[in-house]
C-alpha cells in the first residue's frame, strides 16, 4: 500500500497518542493538514496566533508528560512561534515544532518566506530535522520523538517542504512511540548520597522543573520526610510539592528577600534534583555559590552535560529524578534519628513570616495580595494556576498556597504572554477542573487574543489581570537603577472587563480591597469563562518592595 508522506506523518502522530494538535493553519503545509481530515481522533486546534499556539502545546506537554505538537507555516508564522520553543527550551519540556517550508527546487533561492531554520533554531531547538525524502518521515518522527524527551526535554523542530509532504511512500504499520532512555543511579551513588546525607547538620533538597510527574513528586515528599530534608523550589517550580507541608521553604525567585537568603547560605549540604542549578536558582551563582560552592553539592540530572556547568559538585549523578528518589525514598536511613529538627523549624519559620499576609491599604489601588488571599480561599482542590511573567507574579508566588493536587505552570523563560495560552490549553485538556490565569496589563495584552480561541472551544478559564497601567517589572528596575527617569513603562488600557465581554466572557472589576474577596468568589463560582480586571496600585511593584 502507497500513502503520502504527509498521512504517514499524521498516522504515525495518532500511533503515538497524540489526540491534540495547536496551529495557525498555513499554505505551506496544506497536504499536512488535508491528512488531519482523515484522523479525526486527532484534534486541530486553530489560535491567533503561533506564540500563542507554541505555549498550548507546552502547557498541554506538562499535563500529559509527552511531547506537546505544533503546526506552523514557514518565515512569519514560524518565527512568532520562537518565543514558545525558547520557553520549552529554558522548562525543559518536550515540544514537536512541524514548520512547513518552501519546495525543495526553491531551497536556498531567497523564496517567498524561506527561512533556514537549521541557523534560526540551533540554539533553541535541541535538533532541526530538515526532511528531504518523504520516505524517510516514518524513522524521522520516531528520531525527533525519542530526542524531544530523552535527556533534559525540549523543543525539535521538524522542517517539512511543502513538496515532500505529498511524495508518495510506502505505508507503514504503526508502532508504539518510543520511550526516553532511562538513567538510573548506581548502587554506589545511592550510598554515598545517603552516607553523606545521614552526616550533613543543615542539608537542604533544591527541587527541579525535572520532578514533574505524580510518582516523582511524591517520592520528592518521601524523601523530604524520611531523610528530613527541607525543599526549596527551584524557580517558577512552586508545585514540586504541596507550599503546605511541614518541609517546604517556598520557590526561589527573582526577588527573595535576605531574610531567606541568609537563612540558606548556612546549608552545609545542598541536594540538587532535576533542576540545571542556573543564574535565577542560585540566586546570580551565589547559594550554591560558583564554581566551587561552599558547600558540598549532589547534583542529580538527567543529563550529564549540565552536570558541572555552573556549579562543581561534590557528586554528581546522571539519573533521571523520579528514579533516583524513589531509590533514595526506599534506601534504608543510615543513621538513627536526626538533628535536623531546629534547622527545618528556623527555615519554616522564616518561610511562614515571609508568607503571612499583611494587607497594606493604598490610596491609588487594590493590594494584589488580596486578590491572591482570596483565591487561596475559593480555588478548588485541583485547581490550576497559570502564570504569565512580570511582577504580578511576585504576589503569587509569595501568597498562593500550592497545594497537594493542584498545579502552578509558569514559564522559567520569564516570557511574557504565556498565561491565557496555558490556561486555555490546561481547560481543554482538564475540562474538569478549574483553571485559573494570572497575568499583568502587559502580559493580557500580548496573547490576550487566545480568549477567542477559548470561546471557539469552549475552554472555561479564569483570567486574572493585575492592571497597574506600567511595566511594573521594568519600571522597578528603572526606580532602583535610573530614579526618576521612567522610559517606556507607562501603558493606557482598555476596560479589560468590557473587554472580556467583546469576547462573549463574563467580566468583573475590583476596583478596591473590600471587592477582593466576593468578586473573586463569584467568578470562580461562575459557570463559565471569566476575566477579573484588577485595578491594582502602582505605588508597590512588587510584593516585597516597601
Ligand atoms: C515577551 C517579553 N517581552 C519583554 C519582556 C521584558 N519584561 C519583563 S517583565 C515586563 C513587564 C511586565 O509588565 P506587566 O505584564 O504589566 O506586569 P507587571 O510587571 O506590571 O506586574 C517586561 C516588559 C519579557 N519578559 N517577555
Amino acid at each position: 500500500m502507497q500513502s503520502s508522506a504527509a498521512e504517514i506523518l499524521i498516522q504515525q502522530l495518532a500511533a503515538y497518542g497524540v489526540d491534540r494538535v495547536f496551529c495557525v493553519p498555513g499554505e505551506s503545509y496544506l497536504t499536512a493538514l488535508n491528512a488531519m481530515y482523515n484522523h479525526q481522533q486527532i484534534e486541530v486546534i486553530a489560535c491567533r496566533h503561533e506564540g500563542g499556539a507554541g505555549f498550548m502545546a507546552l502547557a498541554d506537554a506538562k499535563l500529559t508528560s509527552r511531547p506537546g505538537v505544533l503546526f506552523t507555516s514557514r518565515g512569519p508564522g514560524a518565527m512568532n512561534a520562537a518565543i514558545s520553543l525558547h520557553a520549552a527550551q529554558q522548562d525543559g519540556v518536550p515540544i514537536l515544532a512541524f514548520i512547513g517550508h518552501v519546495t525543495r527546487s526553491e531551497l536556498g533561492r531567497g523564496a517567498f518566506q524561506e527561512v533556514d531554520y537549521g541557523m534560526t533554531f540551533g540554539n533553541i531547538a535541541k535538533e532541526v530535522i530538515e526532511i528531504h525524502d518523504g520516505s524517510r518521515m516514518n524513522d524521522l518522527i520516531a528520531q525527533a520523538w525519542q530526542l524531544s524527551i530523552s535527556g533534559t526535554p525540549g523543543p525539535i523542530v521538524i522542517v517539512l517542504p511543502e513538496d515532500m509532504l505529498g511524495d508518495t511512500v510506502s505505508s507503514f504499520k504503526p508502532a508504539p512511540p518510543p520511550k526516553a532512555a532511562h538513567s538510573g543511579p548506581a548502587t554506589a551513588d545511592i550510598e554515598a548520597v545517603a552516607r553523606r546525607l545521614s552526616e550533613a547538620k543543615r542539608p537542604i533538597l533544591i527541587a527541579g522543573s525535572q520532578i514533574s510527574d505524580d510518582q516523582a513528586k511524591a517520592a520528592l515528599q518521601k524523601v523530604s520526610e524520611r531523610w528530613q530534608l527541607p525543599v526549596l523550589g527551584a524557580f517558577k517550580q512552586q508545585e514540586v510539592m504541596a507550599n503546605d507541608h511541614l518541609h517546604w521553604v517556598g520557590q526561589v525567585g527573582f526577588v527573595m528577600p535576605s531574610s531567606m537568603t541568609e537563612a540558606l547560605k548556612q546549608a552545609d549540604l545542598i541536594l540538587a534534583i532535576g533542576t540545571r542549578l542556573g543564574d535565577i536558582t542560585t540566586q546570580g551563582f551565589t547559594f550554591p555559590n560558583a564554581y566551587v560552592p561552599k558547600q558540598d553539592v549532589i547534583h542529580v540530572y538527567p543529563d550529564a552535560e549540565k552536570i558541572g556547568r555552573n556549579i562543581t559538585p561534590w557528586l554528581g549523578i546522571v539519573a533521571d529524578s523520579g528514579s533516583f528518589l524513589s531509590e533514595l525514598a526506599h534506601h534504608p536511613v543510615a543513621k538513627e534519628g536526626f538533628s535536623n529538627q531546629e534547622w527545618i523549624d528556623t527555615l519554616t519559620q522564616r518561610y511562614r513570616e515571609l508568607t503571612h499576609f499583611t494587607p497594606r491599604p493604598s490610596p491609588t489601588g487594590v493590594d494584589f495580595g488580596r486578590v491572591v488571599i482570596a483565591i487561596n480561599s475559593y480555588a478548588p482542590p485541583s485547581s490550576i494556576f497559570c502564570l504569565d511573567s512580570g511582577n504580578f507574579a511576585t504576589w503569587v508566588h509569595r501568597y498562593l498556597t500550592v497545594r497537594e493536587g493542584q498545579r502552578l505552570m509558569g514559564s522559567a523563560s520569564g516570557a511574557m504572554g504565556s498565561g491565557v495560552p496555558f490556561a486555555v490549553s490546561s481547560a481543554m485538556r482538564h475540562p474538569e477542573r478549574t483553571v485559573i490565569a494570572f497575568m499583568g496589563d502587559g502580559g493580557a495584552l500580548m496573547t490576550g487574543n487566545e480568549i477567542a480561541t477559548a470561546m471557539h472551544y469552549n475552554a472555561n478559564v479564569k483570567i486574572i489581570i493585575a492592571d497597574n497601567s506600567v511595566y511594573g517589572t521594568i519600571k522597578g528596575f528603572q526606580q532602583k537603577l535610573f530614579p526618576g527617569r521612567p522610559v517606556a513603562t507607562s501603558l493606557t488600557n482598555p476596560d479589560f472587563a468590557a473587554w472580556a465581554e467583546s469576547f462573549g466572557v463574563k467580566g468583573y472589576s475590583i476596583s478596591e480591597d473590600a471587592d477582593a474577596d466576593h468578586v473573586i468568589e463569584a467568578a470562580l463560582t461562575h459557570d463559565g469563562p471569566v476575566v477579573v480586571h484588577v485595578k491594582q496600585s502602582a505605588e508597590r511593584l512588587n510584593a516585597f518592595s516597601p
